[in-house]
């Protein structure tokens, strides 16, 4: 944004929305893309909105108490809008219509971008909503009110045609900080450019169903990208709003980065539509060949004791070849105290094209088995666009142990893993009712699935249907170009050795 320029690009307008309520974001978009086709990206905790006439930034709101790095989130915001902002919406679902709260947010705001933010500001609600005490604020601050309908477009049509384009004076966030994550931003999303939804009859129905969580597996994830901080013009900020990143762990790069690490293929891939699936006899780190080739795409199981690391590990490779004998499996059983302390890797030789690693590892946190050989052993199959993490957490044992969880495991491992992770939660057999209340209840599995881009999948892994897996294939961060003969058609099934 900037204080001087006008909007780049008059003809669509920028709308920044903020939120509490995920599902007032998703009753957004779905009334803006009926009315208005278009496509949506997600990056990092934003998701960026194109329709024809709008250019929306949807985050979270960054006054929310949860927010774990407001300034990140607001530098992240103005990155996004640097071209010019139009119109500022907060969006108040009606169950937290208090009208002393929301004034105190709006001050907030006041705050962080300045006193004139008002005069670009539209309360929003999900219902009609009037009373005195909102008639008093409204007039407190001169802000606008408005009512989610399917008049949507239309409103939000004349509430930035009717306002000029919102000037931010740098103060708390200079502007070289801003457009170094522009341009940081910029390139992550030319990445993915190639993973834009584009908004057609099949998407709406999906959004339909995501208002509704049907399934147990907070199915909508697979529509989240994110970037592998693999490499690339990343440049780590300098400026002191930024310390939360300029104190991050770097990303796991240990032979390989550079902005084409995420979708390097080696040359030798096998290109057979006949894949072959096979799980290899067990082999301990260290042993195992071809392992640092860079052509294994590795699944790592990280978390805490007894979580079922192990079990999941077992389900992904009895998905692949379900005639594999107790011994080419992970150990795994119930006890008191841990049972794998060593990490392990077993192959399923070529899936899609490609060959995969599935890695068993002891809990990184638990101090008695505290071995930071074993630690840097796991790392080596950290390598940029070669790998996803599955933070395995028992679904009804998310205990104090797991606060903070994926933090320490960065520092542990030295290397920032968020952006490769998908949150696993096991035992799914248990889960009563809808998985996504059950992560918004608990405000540090929150914090942690958010953190991981919501990518999140629950394995029951009592059950042998393969679906589960290939499912949870889907929801790895470009997939798509990591298992190129990968369609939805093509199940597991259809995959296995004979
Ligand atoms: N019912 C049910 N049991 C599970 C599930 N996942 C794991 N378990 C059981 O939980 C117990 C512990 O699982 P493991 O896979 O050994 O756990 P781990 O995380 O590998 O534990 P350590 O190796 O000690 O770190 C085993 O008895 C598993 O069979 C699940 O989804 N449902
Ligand atoms: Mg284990």
């Amino acid at each position: 944004m900037s204080s001087t320029k006008p909007s780049q690009n008059p003809e669509k307008f920028t709308i920044a929305l903020l939120w509490k309520n995920p599902a007032f974001n998703n009753k957004m978009k779905h009334l803006i893309l009926s009315n208005d086709n278009g496509s949506v990206k997600t990056l990092n905790d934003f998701v960026v909105l194109k329709s024809r006439s709008f250019r929306i930034i949807s985050t979270r709101d960054f006054c929310d108490e949860d927010c774990p790095y407001p300034d990140q989130q607001v530098i992240d915001l103005l990155a996004h809008c640097y071209s010019g902002l139009h119109l500022f919406i907060l969006a108040i679902d009606s169950e937290n219509v208090q009208v002393e709260k929301i004034g105190s947010q709006i001050r907030k705001f006041q705050d962080i971008f300045g006193q004139t933010i008002t005069e670009h500001l539209v309360v929003m609600f999900d219902k009609y909503m009037s009373n005195t005490s909102l008639d008093q604020l409204k007039e407190t601050f001169n802000i606008e009110l408005g009512t989610l309908s399917e008049h949507l477009v239309h409103d939000c049509m004349k509430w930035c045609k009717t306002r000029p384009v919102f000037q931010y004076h740098y103060r708390d966030y200079s502007e070289e900080v801003v457009k170094r994550r522009k341009n940081d931003l910029k390139w992550t999303s030319g990445q993915w450019r190639g993973r834009q939804e584009t908004w057609g009859e099949e998407s709406r129905e999906d959004m339909q169903q995501m208002n509704h969580w049907p399934d147990s597996n907070c199915g909508r994830c697979v529509r989240d990208f994110q970037p592998l901080y693999g490499g690339g013009p990343r440049n780590p900020p300098s400026h002191g709003m930024l310390s939360f990143r300029d104190a991050d762990p770097p990303p796991c790069n240990h032979e390989r980065s550079g902005p084409h690490a995420a979708s390097s293929r080696p040359a030798n891939l096998q290109s057979t539509s006949n894949v072959r699936t096979e799980t290899e006899p067990e082999q301990t780190i260290g042993e195992s060949n071809g392992l640092r080739s860079g052509d294994t795409f590795n699944i790592v199981l990280l978390g805490l004791t007894g979580t079922g690391k192990s079990a999941s590990g077992n389900t992904i490779l009895t998905a692949m070849n379900p005639h594999l004998k107790p011994k080419q499996l992970f150990e795994s059983r119930p006890s008191s105290i841990p049972i794998t302390t060593k990490c392990q890797f077993k192959t399923i030789r070529s899936l899609y094209s490609r060959r995969v690693g599935v890695v068993d590892t002891p809990d990184f946190l638990n101090d008695e088995i505290n071995d930071q050989a074993q630690v840097e052993e796991c790392k080596k199959f950290c390598q940029p666009g070669h790998y996803v993490v599955l933070l395995v957490i028992q679904m009804g044992r998310f205990t104090e142990g797991e606060k903070g969880m994926l933090e320490r495991l960065e520092m542990k491992l030295d290397c920032r893993i968020r952006e490769n992770t998908i949150v696993l939660l096991t035992h799914g057999e248990n889960a009563k009712g809808n998985v996504q209340s059950f992560i918004d209840e608990r405000s540090h599995l929150r914090h942690i699935v958010n953190e991981c881009g919501n990518r999140c999948h629950v394995f029951k892994n009592t059950s042998k249907e393969p679906k589960q897996v290939m499912e949870l294939f889907k929801k790895i961060p470009d997939y798509e170009t990591i298992f190129p003969e990968f369609t939805e058609k093509q199940s597991l099934i259809g995959c296995r050795v004979g």
